[in-house]
């Protein structure tokens, strides 16, 4: 499904193409999504006033709790004849968001997925075992139809049961695996606990991994454990679901398929557009969605985006990795500390754990807690010294977070592993 003229389309022509399906994106969400109309009016302008890229900045944003508000059916501009699908997103507080599909959606979902597999190498005659969830998570259908459409084999397997996952590896010899990268991680100890040498008995060549944010040391340790490459994949379900932008070979930075998404990058304060190159929360505008169109749509993820062309030969901007989720952040005594912070201080210490989990209190002052597993092999060495291990990764943690965070080490093992999204904090404070 690698589409060259398309791929290859160089930045001024990607960006001619998407201001005219922004005007026009534009003008049909105003003429068929009430909620428009109302945002353009209250802001005093009308479609007219949109006339290229360069206008984007006048159009209202959109938020989730917009979504929300337009529960159960969600924010349509189509009769609901026209829906042929729907996903939803676990709120953690109430209702769930609902996303719809009309048939047209669901072809340009499902290319824009086959384009993601083609683009980390996937071809006809691989065989994908996809291990995200199936039902009103997008992960499952997403990755399932975008290798179909790709030719690909899929194995439907869904999250969960490790142990026939394993088995299937082995005996199906598939060649893709798609999940979250944590549980790759945890496959792949689960592999070697169950006897099975991942690169011997597995033949694996490629992950699709995405869903959470993820550090380099753990694409080290995911690539290093199971033998394979492993491709970051981004995607939102308010934004058809993943395939939205995706690593290519050069694995620098995820190419956000531009004829179908425009992104900025703004203040999450002010809301205010920053200048290419500065990290900010991205603001997606899907360009031809027809169900759900949604305009300069607020996703809460802090990402810098690089514009210089790839040396893959695609000048579709990269997203250099998300960072995090502005409402993620945690404020710990007043300074700003963000998961993925930690993981990548902790993942580049040998002999930490693929799991940690962090926790927040409030005693008197908050205070974090981060515990974390050691590795076997540190666990079982003679020379294993607890207390001088925890002070080491205080100081490393102290030196990069400047807040003090007391370790406590796990044995291998025992902290809770996920098969999907996992949850690596416990914020007390919000009990
Ligand atoms: O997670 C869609 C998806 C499925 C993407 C499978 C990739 C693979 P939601 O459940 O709506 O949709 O969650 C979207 O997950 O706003 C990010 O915060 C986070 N996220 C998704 N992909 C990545 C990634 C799916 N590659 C939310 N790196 C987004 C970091 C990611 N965070």
């Amino acid at each position: 499904m690698y589409q060259p003229d398309i791929e290859n389309m160089k930045l001024p022509e990607i960006r001619k193409l998407q201001s005219e399906r922004f005007v026009k994106m534009v003008k049909y969400a105003y003429d068929n999504v009430p909620m428009y109309k109302k945002k353009f009016d209250e802001a005093g302008i009308t479609p007219d006033d949109i006339q290229g890229l360069e206008d984007a900045h006048k159009v209202p944003f959109t938020v989730k709790d917009d979504l929300r508000q337009h529960y159960p059916y969600g924010i349509r501009a189509v009769p609901l004849e026209k829906i042929v699908r729907m996903h939803a997103s676990s709120g953690t507080t109430g209702k769930p968001t609902v996303v719809t599909y009309t048939e047209q959606d669901m072809d340009t979902w499902t290319t824009l997925m086959a384009r993601c597999y083609s683009s980390a190498g996937v071809v006809k005659g691989d065989i994908v075992q996809n291990c995200y969830g199936y039902g009103l998570f997008t992960g499952g259908l997403g990755f399932h139809y975008g290798a179909e459409k790709l030719g690909a084999t899929v194995i439907p397997i869904s999250t969960g049961n490790t142990k026939k996952q394993l088995m299937m590896l082995k005996d199906m010899q598939s060649t893709v695996i798609a999940c979250t990268p944590s549980y790759a991680l945890y496959l792949a100890e689960a592999a070697e606990k169950e006897g099975y040498n991942a690169k011997e008995d597995f033949n694996i060549k490629v992950g699709m991994f995405g869903a959470e944010p993820w550090s380099e040391e753990a694409r080290k340790r995911i690539e290093d454990s199971l033998g394979i490459k492993a491709y970051d994949c981004f995607g939102m379900s308010e934004l058809y679901g993943p395939g939205v932008a995706v690593e290519c070979k050069e694995q620098n930075g995820l190419h956000i398929w531009s004829d179908e998404f425009l992104v900025e990058t703004i203040d999450t304060d002010t809301g205010e557009v920053l200048p290419e190159g500065e990290k900010g929360e991205l603001v997606f505008t899907m360009l031809t969605r027809e169900a759900m169109p949604l305009l300069r749509y607020r996703t809460k993820d802090l990402a810098v985006i690089n514009y210089e062309q790839c040396a893959c030969g695609r000048s579709h901007p990269r997203i250099m990795r998300i960072k995090g989720r502005s409402d993620d952040m945690l404020i710990i005594g007043g300074v700003n500390v963000f998961p993925s912070q930690v993981e990548h201080v902790l993942m580049n210490i040998k002999g930490v754990g693929d799991q940690y989990l962090i926790i927040i209190d409030r005693d008197i002052l908050d205070s974090m807690h981060v515990q974390v597993e050691v590795t076997p092999e540190l666990f079982n060495s003679p020379d294993y010294d607890p207390a001088g291990f925890a002070k080491k990764l205080e100081g490393e943690l102290q030196a990069v977070l400047t807040v003090r965070a007391r370790i406590e080490l796990m044995d291998p093992g025992t902290l809770p592993r996920s098969e999907g999204k996992a949850k690596r904090v416990h914020d007390k404070r919000k009990a």
